[in-house]
């Protein structure tokens, strides 16, 4: 299939084109500069949610749900799992696979992991590349969740018009978002495993805490209490994240200041990711090892290997 083929099934909305185009996002394939800026004018319809939180929160349990209910009210739903880097991601493809056994057979819904592979950044701009994808294909709710663990998984949220940072009952989990930084992300929290004791004091905790903080939109996010096993509190949370929309949707300032930082940050990414591609591309096979060792046993320092490298890694 040459480009413009997938680019013409991606927009008829054929679920293969979607899966080819998003795997020639991720590969970075020299097809996938033009299929992204050929589909990237046909985006911008979908609502994008994302939903981060820790470890075992019951995320992709939520999202299998949340999804079930879009495709209630008659939305196609495209699901994108970001595989964590982090030590906890085990097993999670498959896991992903069991948890949203609801969505696997429906046609109205595309399902994606997506995996960091352990290069070297670029998990962003292909999670982006991926939303567009879907977005232009037709999909009118996109959910993308991650682990909110690190500073790759926050930025992947950051992207979505709505973030939902899913948190449980229990003080130690609290501490661990916190921590993670995930906190100021979300508009919307939903306080999940609602089945388990300490809801209302994870609830004051929560509430407390969004009181002290300070948001530039002067949204207040609304708390909702779900148990996803047992398919509670979902139309819930869909009315808790439609209602940031439609705060979002009455202030065309705040609406416009959000896409133009999304849009921002989508150029850094692919700049950054090009910028680090070429550099390290001047050096030979090895060379990057070689430094790296030799900043580690401080016979370099970083910023005269990083110099060198911008020069063309000819001297050193
Ligand atoms: N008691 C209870 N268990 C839940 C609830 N939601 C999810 N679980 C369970 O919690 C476990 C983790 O659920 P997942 O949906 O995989 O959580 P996750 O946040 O996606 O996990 P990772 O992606 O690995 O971080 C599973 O055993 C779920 O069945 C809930 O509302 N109540
Ligand atoms: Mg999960």
């Amino acid at each position: 299939m040459t480009a413009s083929d997938i680019v013409d099934r991606v927009l008829a909305g054929q679920p293969r084109a979607v899966a080819r185009a998003i795997t020639h996002a991720e590969n970075g394939s020299p097809a996938a500069a033009d299929v992204m800026s050929a589909v990237y004018p046909r985006t911008g319809q979908a609502l994008v949610v994302g939903i981060t939180g820790s470890p075992g929160a019951g995320k992709s349990t939520l999202v299998d749900r949340l999804a079930v209910h879009y495709r209630g009210a008659g939305h196609k739903v495209g699901v994108i799992a970001v595989d964590p880097s982090s030590p906890f991601s085990g097993g999670a493809i498959l896991g992903d696979r069991i948890r949203m056994k609801s969505l696997v057979t429906d046609p109205g819904v595309f399902i994606r992991s997506m995996a960091t592979r352990g290069n070297l950044g670029g998990l962003a701009r292909a999670t982006g590349d991926a939303v567009a994808i879907l977005d232009a294909a037709g999909y009118e709710r996109i959910v993308v969740e991650t682990v909110g663990v690190g500073q790759d998984e926050v930025d992947i949220v950051k992207m979505a018009d709505v973030c939902v940072v899913v948190l449980v009952p229990g003080m130690g989990d609290d501490v661990q978002a916190i921590k993670a930084g995930i906190m100021e992300i979300g508009d919307v929290f939903a306080i999940n495993k609602a089945d388990r004791d300490g809801v209302l004091r994870t609830e004051k905790e929560l509430e407390n805490m969004l009181t002290i903080g300070h948001r530039d939109d002067a949204w207040s996010p609304p708390i909702v209490k779900t148990v996803a096993t047992a398919d509670q509190g979902i139309p819930d949370l869909s009315a808790a994240i439609d209602s940031y929309l439609a705060f979002l949707e009455a202030n065309d300032t705040l609406r416009a200041g959000r896409r133009e930082r999304i849009a921002a940050q989508r150029i850094v990414d692919l700049l950054r990711e090009r910028l680090l591609g070429e550099a390290l591309a001047r050096l030979g096979p090895g060379e990057f090892e070689r430094l790296t060792s030799a900043v580690a046993a401080r016979e370099r320092d970083p910023h005269s290997v990083v110099a060198e490298i911008m020069r063309g890694g000819q001297d050193g």
